[in-house]
């Protein structure tokens, strides 16, 4: 086993003591609307038993950094019970991980602007602590870093902001923050979402890069920004001091032309899940014989609430490839492709085929009667497919919910689509018969 460098253990011991992370937990956006129709958007459940914010905040942990701010919006109270019930430190350090929302500052009930705004009008309580450093993250994307290894680089090059980047595809990269680095990694170019072909052209990975990162050298590839910024204390305040709202479409190439602002090139799996196509894909990715994010990796867990649920019981059942989560029962049903949360029921004679099941928040005692008022869960003889269905919904006996023959994105009366995908909404009332 090869010793750590001093500049490693220096590292790691500014991540651990000198450093706060700044999760960003979404702007006014509705990308993941209706999932964040009455909850913040770090808050929503992913892969059956997790929240979204779980990903984030354990890779700080996973990296000893315990010291976090999560920037919402507005102030769910799923969001905060969720933390204050999952992220419960010791006396003896200094951890904590806290929200902090929009509404919530005394300068006036304004909503962050965006992502610079909204560290801007945190930036009194994140400088009341001596950090020396601040790492900014995207709180909608699944991955997993040690952000050690983020820092290490950061100290070795002496830089002032260090960018973690990703390959992209041509298709991928008018989405992402694009960027031209030198041979140091020194960034000197940059450019917010090109839609210009030319433009884009231009920041094309030249082919000798493309080799050493492992890429075939005759593809069009482009070096993506992933959202996540290491700050020295000094740089932020100084970057920040102006009233631009937006780290990558004015932060960064601003901050490139005088500042030394370095490319960190991750490799290993990243995916933004901040929209409801990429949410669903990235769940149901899960449920593959090896998918591309995993969940058992042990010696960097993802942390989430731990809750004392029975295990969940299978009165038969045909099942392929699917994540069931704790406190579930279901009888008889055919299940592929699917992600079960926690105490979802599901009756006999169901089809669920690609779909994101989110379970309840509650058991609801013995199954109703009513057919107009059924219990949380899922019925008899249900139909469900490309689905996302919400918490705590109720689906009654003989309901069909798919999105065939339908377009790709449309309101109804108890559903949207988005995507080409049917979301039913946290609550909703489906009673027996419905087609969807
Ligand atoms: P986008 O993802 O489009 O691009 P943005 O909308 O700024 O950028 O969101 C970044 C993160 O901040 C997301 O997690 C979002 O939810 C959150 N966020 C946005 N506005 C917020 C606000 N007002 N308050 C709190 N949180 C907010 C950015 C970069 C690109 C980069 C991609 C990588 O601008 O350069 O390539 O991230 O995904
Ligand atoms: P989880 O992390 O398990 O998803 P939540 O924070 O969303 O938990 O809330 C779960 C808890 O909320 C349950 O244990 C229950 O006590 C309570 N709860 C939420 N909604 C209801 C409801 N409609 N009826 C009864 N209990 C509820």
């Amino acid at each position: 086993m090869s010793t750590p460098s001093n500049v490693q253990i220096e590292a790691d011991t500014l991540l651990r003591r000198n450093t706060l992370a700044i999760v960003m937990g979404g702007g006014a956006g509705t990308r993941l609307f209706p999932l964040t129709e009455n909850r913040a958007k770090p808050a929503v459940p992913l892969a059956g038993k997790y929240r979204i914010v779980d990903i984030p905040i354990s890779n700080c942990i996973n990296s000893g950094l315990r010291q976090v701010y999560v920037l919402t919006q507005y102030n769910s109270a799923s969001l905060n019970r969720h933390l204050a019930r999952t992220y419960r430190f010791d006396n003896f350090t200094r951890g904590f991980v806290e929200v902090l929302a929009a509404q919530q500052t005394p300068d006036g009930e304004r909503w962050y602007q965006g992502t610079a705004d909204a560290v801007r009008q945190n930036l009194r309580y994140f400088l009341e602590g001596d950090y020396d450093y601040f790492l900014i993250l995207s709180g909608d994307q699944l991955y997993r870093m040690d952000y050690r290894t983020l820092m290490r680089q950061h100290v070795a090059t002496n830089a002032d902001l260090t960018i973690a980047t990703i390959p992209v595809d041509a298709q991928a990269a008018p989405g992402f923050g694009i960027m031209h680095s030198d041979e140091n990694s020194r960034i000197y170019e940059f450019v917010e979402k090109p839609k210009d072909p030319e433009v884009l052209d231009k920041l094309r990975i030249p082919p000798s890069t493309l080799k050493k990162l492992g890429l075939p050298e005759n593809e069009a590839h482009f070096q993506a920004s992933m959202g996540i910024y290491l700050f020295r204390r000094d740089v932020l305040i100084e970057c920040l001091d102006n009233t631009f709202n937006d780290f990558g479409k004015h932060i960064i190439p601003a901050t490139i032309k005088n500042k030394r602002v370095h490319n960190f090139n991750f490799q290993g799996y990243w995916e933004d899940i901040g929209t409801i196509r990429n949410f669903f894909d990235a769940n149901l990715d899960l449920c593959r014989m090896v998918p591309q994010f995993d969940f058992f990796e042990s010696s960097a867990p993802i942390f989430t609430h731990a809750r004392f649920l029975p295990a969940t019981k299978i009165n038969g059942a045909t099942i392929r490839g699917a994540l069931i989560a704790d406190g579930s029962v279901l009888t008889d049903a055919h299940i592929e492709t699917a992600v079960i949360g926690l105490r979802a029921r599901i009756e006999p004679g169901t089809t669920i085929r690609d779909c994101i099941i989110m379970g309840a928040d509650y058991y609801a005692g013995a199954v109703g009667t009513d057919p107009t008022r059924p219990a949380p869960g899922i019925g008899r003889n249900c139909r469900i497919e490309r689905a996302i269905i919400d918490k705590n919904v109720h689906i009654g006996d003989n309901v069909v919910i798919t999105p065939e023959g339908k377009p790709d994105n449309m309101d109804g009366e108890n559903f949207y689509i988005r995507d080409g995908i049917i979301c039913i909404p946290k609550d909703a009332i489906i009673p027996s018969g419905t087609w969807i």
